[in-house]
C-alpha cells in the first residue's frame, strides 16, 4: 500500500523533471507550462498565455518553498519525496497556495470562459499530461465526482490529495496521471 504512494511520488518527480537531469528547476516548470500553451493553441504573449506562465511562477515559487530545504534552487528527489510525504500522506491542511494554482489552471482550461471546465475541455489538460483518449473519458468520470458535467476546483484539489493519500484502484486521484505513472494495474 505505501508502495504505491511511494511510487506515485517518485513518478510524479519524474514527470516534473522534464528535462531529465535529475532535478526539478524552474526550467522544468516552464518546459510543462509550454507544453500546456502548445495543447491550447495558446501563445505565451497573449493575456491567457501570460496567465498560464505567471501560474506555473507561483507553482515554482510553492515547490521551492515547500521542497527546495537547501534553496539551490534545484529539487532532489528525496527533498520531493519529503516535501510531499509532509504535505499530503502525514495529512497536513490544504495549501491556500494550491487553491490558487489549481484556481490559476482550471481558468486557462476554461477555454470557452463559461465558468466551467466541461469533458472536452479537460481533455486538453489530461492529453497533455500524456493520457490516452480512451482514459480521458474515464478520467473525466471519475473526477467528476458530483456528477454535474465539470471538474471544480474542490474536485481537482481533492484528487490530488487523494493520488498522494489513497492507494486504491479506480479513486478520482487514481485517474490524475497515465496509468504508468500511478501505480495502478488494470
Ligand atoms: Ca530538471
Ligand atoms: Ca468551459
Ligand atoms: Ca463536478
Amino acid at each position: 500500500m505505501k508502495q504505491v504512494l511511494q511510487h506515485r511520488i517518485d513518478s510524479t518527480f519524474a514527470h516534473y523533471d522534464v528535462n531529465r537531469d535529475g532535478v526539478i528547476e524552474l526550467a522544468d516548470v516552464y518546459a510543462l507550462a509550454n507544453r500546456l500553451l502548445q495543447a491550447f493553441g495558446e501563445p505565451a504573449s497573449s493575456e491567457r498565455g501570460r496567465e498560464l506562465v505567471e501560474a506555473y511562477d507561483r507553482f515554482w515559487e510553492m515547490l521551492a518553498e515547500h521542497c527546495d530545504t537547501d534553496r539551490d534552487g534545484r529539487i532532489g528527489p528525496a527533498e520531493y519525496r519529503e516535501a510531499m510525504i509532509e504535505a499530503f500522506v502525514e495529512g497536513g491542511p490544504i495549501n491556500v497556495d494550491l487553491l490558487e494554482i489549481v484556481q490559476s489552471l482550471l481558468d486557462i482550461v476554461d477555454t470557452n470562459g463559461d465558468g466551467r471546465v466541461d469533458a472536452d475541455e479537460f481533455q486538453v489538460l489530461l492529453k497533455a499530461r500524456g493520457l490516452s483518449e480512451e482514459d480521458c473519458g474515464t478520467a473525466f468520470t471519475h473526477l467528476d465526482v458530483d456528477g454535474d458535467g465539470a471538474i471544480s476546483v474542490d474536485e481537482y484539489v481533492m484528487a490530488v490529495r487523494d493520488y498522494y493519500t489513497n492507494p486504491a484502484e479506480d479513486t478520482p486521484g487514481s485517474w490524475l496521471y497515465p496509468r504508468s505513472l500511478t501505480g495502478v494495474s488494470r
